[in-house]
């Protein structure tokens, strides 16, 4: 008994720009890999759609994807039986060909109510949906029973799975299907997980989750923990540029193996940090333009589509550059018949910028109360703007917190009418 398990997709992702039929041609790769390698069940544990949403372009694309499974010859899987899914909602051409069982991920998750796209492709025929619920299938390799929870916000995904608290069908092959981050295993490192490894109900033969954008495998319970990662490149990070993208096959039945199947049709992505110290401009174009072209001159696996490459800039720049004098977009045009090129110079640091951060350091090291360190804040940037002192900001600020509106009210007025005075001599003489 043969599965696929395809995992996040992000059909639409990157729609309008050079990659828009990325995640599409990835997709479509790993469904049609999938079906030639033996797969008589496809699942896909969410983020089939990189939108709420998607565009009728994203669904047609889709849908005709999606479609392929369903007019392959029957491989023997039945529907069984299910637990707390409403049969109404399986089609009753679901079931034809190679099914595919599937969740909603946090791209499509919508208020309960309205009906998430996942939920839309299952009233098409084209998948089932689960969350919270189980398909019990039979097979030609024996009973398969899958179990899913769609993706939950990540502070009740502890509680969500403890609640629906879902038990292994006895003389049934158990696989658990999420897509929430767990543990260690986060989509970025500003998720707070609720889940653990050892949150995960026990008992289960394999443990599925999505979410995660690159590949990775660990245990729960003594038993694999796979995350296929996603099939399109969505976060430009090192470790995408390092780990391949596919999906996975495993067979179950006699014993149970799995193996990694990586695309063929994915673009080449070169990824590299580049850390500088005082840096002029005209420099950094040319230190810039020569790793692009470095990166140009090896030798690639996918030659049919144009290399991603991202470059991220580190360090200092020279005094009295700006960050604003680097030109990142005229480098990208210059080279946009080559490569696809990402520069981020957020980190680069400009020497007048440095002195701003440490100032705001030591403002937070002083702990001043926020009213003070809000004056002195302004005190600066009105001395970076060489304001001429016309009114004292600082009696004016106070008069402002202790609510003395009138005061300073009158305060400004007396001024300007000074000024005016001042003017209207100066004009008569
Ligand atoms: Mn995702």
């Amino acid at each position: 008994m043969k599965m696929a398990v395809i995992s996040d997709p992000h059909l639409g992702a990157k729609w309008g720009t050079a990659r828009e039929q990325d995640s599409f041609d990835q997709f479509c790769e790993a469904v049609g890999r999938a079906l030639q390698l033996g797969a008589q069940v496809i699942l896909i544990p969410g983020d089939i759609f990189d939108a709420r949403i998607p565009r009728p372009e994203v669904w047609a694309r889709a849908m005709r994807i999606l479609a392929v499974p369903c007019a392959q010859e029957q491989t023997g899987v039945e529907l069984d039986r299910s637990i707390d899914k409403n049969m109404e909602d399986v089609s009753p051409v679901a079931f034809r060909g190679v099914p595919i069982v599937a969740l909603h991920g946090n791209h499509e998750r919508r208020i309960r109510g309205l009906v998430n796209p996942v939920e839309t492709l299952e009233a098409a025929g084209l998948l089932v949906h689960l969350h919270h619920n189980a398909l019990i299938l039979k097979t030609p390799g024996g009973k398969l029973a899958i179990h899913g929870m769609s993706n939950v916000p990540e502070r009740n995904a502890k509680d969500a799975i403890a609640i629906w608290n879902p038990k292994p069908v006895d003389g049934a092959t158990n696989i658990l299907m999420l897509h929430q981050a767990v543990g260690q295993y986060v989509y970025s490192s500003e998720e707070q997980p609720t889940l653990d490894l050892a949150d995960l109900p026990r008992g289960f033969d394999f443990y599925i989750c999505g979410h995660m954008h690159y590949h990775s495998e660990a245990a729960a319970h003594g038993r694999p923990l796979l995350f296929p990662g996603s099939t399109i490149r969505t976060q430009l990070l090192e470790i995408e540029a390092q780990l391949a993208k596919g999906f996975y096959m495993l067979e179950v039945g006699d014993g149970a193996r799995y193996e990694f199947v990586e695309l063929r049709n994915v673009r080449d992505f070169y990824y590299q940090e580049l850390t500088f110290d005082g840096i002029s401009v005209p420099q950094l174009n040319e230190a810039v333009k020569a790793k692009i072209r470095e990166f140009l001159e090896r030798p690639r696996r996918n030659a049919a589509k144009l290399p991603l490459v991202r470059l991220r800039l580190l360090g200092t720049l020279a005094k009295d550059a700006s960050r604003n004098d680097f030109d990142e977009d005229s480098i990208a045009e210059e080279f946009s018949d080559r490569a696809l090129v990402s520069i981020g110079k957020e980190d680069l640091v400009a020497p007048g910028l440095e002195e701003k951060v440490k100032f705001l350091r030591e403002l937070r090291e002083r702990r001043l109360p926020v009213e003070e360190m809000a004056i002195q804040l302004l005190e600066e940037n009105l001395r970076d703007m060489s304001y001429p002192q016309t009114f004292e900001v600082r009696m004016l600020y106070h008069l402002l917190i202790e609510d003395r509106m009138d005061e300073a009210r009158q305060k400004v007025l007396d001024i300007v009418t000074d000024l005016t005075n001042t003017e209207l001599r100066v004009g008569k003489r």
